[in-house]
């Protein structure tokens, strides 16, 4: 495909950048590694715990730098980006230890850097730099936006909209794209109301009942300052044919602004983030799919293969990968296991790689190495056997978080339950057997329906002597030893 004259200047202008990189990492190693998800997958809690845990002696015995004492230290310093905020990690450590509460919700990318001191396996002294991104996973489900014409955006949309159960959800959409003619002259206020019904569309369609993942384009649920922008006022249109879209109409109005969507919000995300990464992790929150029901599952399947596909988008670009490859592991990592009694942990994961499995056959190769782990990056229950009936259950305590409800009950935020969440079955398969393999809490009673999940305060910390307390996980020291423990032999 020839590129245009803006693109030739962004290619060089990113392999100047990947030159400059390159120089720097070579004498001070360093990993830039993005931490994304879906909004509510869990990425402030994973990266502060992340933190915490190096910079405070964390319990990570599988993280073996860190288990061997090869690592003298850990310690955060100034921020290098100018232009992205600093991860408000300070913050977010006293939300969750003091107040025990989980941080606010963030809706930018932010960032901070991470120095560690360790010792090669041959004795030198050596110092990381580790800076973390934390960004929306809606950004990254925009890159394939860059491949596509408005034509194909809208089609590919409108289809999607019609299967169940968006169909249900799009109907005030629907009608009002059926009064529009697209040949016809411009207007602004078709835009307008067109726009706003297809992101209150988006909107139902990521409400927890449904909990559908793939809704590009992303800044429609998140604006930000761009809210109210033509970037932003633009929907799928109905076309027929694939023809040129007269000037003046329209069609031509919205493909115009598709375009400048691409322009203002997706391209600068490629260039000044996302090509820059070394590493990621993209966290999933499966355990709301399965509140939520089988449809709720195959849609983030969907998002999961949209987000691979980035990984191989960002490779394939010419020029920034001439230097040195870019994001050369990955790590899918199922967030908030502590939602299940261990015994489920392994499910938990297999269901994952069976998703992120089928995800990679369809979006070849992406050139990187792949992991998956479920992990809890703060542990916020115990585990206990409850006897009901006759037979004895894996059973999570845990504190709910006040205005959780379950089987009529609402929790106050301070008294601990026992719950039994439900049981993943042995073979993944069987969740993705069509509308009738299992009941989530969201679309049955929840005597009902085979999972339920709660959310729960963060844990109780206990102290041990004068110590700091350290905040317990489930397996964070593994996803740490495959994203970095390579960089640090
Ligand atoms: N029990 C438990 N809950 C978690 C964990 N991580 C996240 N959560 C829950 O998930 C919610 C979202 O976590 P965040 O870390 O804020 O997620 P995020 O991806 O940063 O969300 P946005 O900033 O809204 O995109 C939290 O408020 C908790 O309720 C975990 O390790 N254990
Ligand atoms: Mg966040």
């Amino acid at each position: 495909m020839a590129l245009s004259f803006s693109e030739v200047i962004e290619e060089a202008r990113q392999s100047a950048r990947a030159l400059l990189d390159y120089g720097d990492h070579f004498f001070n190693p360093a990993v830039r590694l993005g931490v994304t998800g879906l909004s509510r997958a869990g990425k402030t809690v994973f990266i502060t715990a992340l933190i915490h845990g190096l910079t405070r002696g964390g319990r990570f015995p599988i993280f073996e730098p860190f288990a061997t004492g090869r690592i003298a230290k850990a310690r955060l310093a100034p921020q290098p980006d100018d232009a992205v905020p600093r991860f408000d990690y300070e913050n977010h450590v006293r939300t969750l230890m003091e107040q025990r509460r989980w941080p606010n919700s963030t809706v930018d990318i932010s960032e901070l850097r991470l120095v560690i001191d360790y010792q090669r396996k041959n004795g030198a002294d050596r110092t990381l730099t580790l800076d973390i991104v934390d960004y929306p996973g809606e950004w990254l489900l925009d890159l394939p936006l860059l491949n596509k014409s408005y034509e194909q955006w809208s089609a590919e949309s409108l289809s999607l909209s019609r299967e169940r159960p968006r169909a249900r959800l799009a109907t005030q959409w629907h009608s009002h794209l059926a009064t529009l003619n697209a040949l016809e002259a411009e207007d602004e206020q078709a835009a307008l109301t067109a726009a706003r019904l297809f992101t209150e569309y988006l909107r139902t369609c990521r409400d927890e009942r449904f909990a559908m993942s793939l809704l590009p384009p992303g800044r429609f649920l998140m604006p930000g300052n761009l809210a109210g922008s033509p970037a932003l006022t633009f929907a799928p249109l109905d076309l027929s044919d694939n023809g040129a879209a007269p000037e003046g109409s329209l069609r031509a109005m919205m493909r115009r602004r598709y375009e400048a969507y691409k322009d203002v919000v997706v391209r600068p995300f490629f260039r000044d983030h996302f090509s820059r990464l070394d590493r990621q992790v993209v966290l999933v929150d499966a355990l709301s799919a399965f509140n939520s029901g089988p449809e709720a599952l195959v849609d983030l399947e969907a998002a999961l293969a949209g987000i691979l596909d980035c990984f191989r988008i960002g490779r394939s670009t010419l020029l920034s990968s001439l230097f040195r490859p870019r994001i050369d592991r990955i790590l899918f990592a199922a967030t908030k296991a502590d939602h299940l009694h261990h015994s489920s942990h392994d499910r938990l994961e297999a269901v994952l790689r069976r998703t992120v499995n089928r995800a990679v056959a369809r979006a070849e190769n992406t050139g990187a190495d792949i992991d998956v782990v479920a992990l809890a990056a703060v542990r916020a229950t115990r585990e206990a056997r409850v006897q009901l009936g006759r037979e004895k259950l894996p059973s999570i305590l845990g504190t709910p978080a006040p205005g959780e409800t379950a089987g009529g009950e609402a929790f106050d935020g301070e008294t601990e339950v026992a719950t039994f969440p439900g049981d993943l079955p042995a073979d993944p398969e069987e969740l993705f057997m069509g509308e009738a393999a299992f009941r989530g809490l969201s679309s049955a009673p929840a005597e009902k329906s085979d999972f339920r999940f709660l959310r729960f305060r963060p844990p109780q910390l206990e102290r041990e002597g004068t110590d700091e307390p350290t905040l317990p996980h489930i397996r964070l020291d593994r996803a740490l030893q495959f994203l970095i423990g390579d960089r640090l032999q």
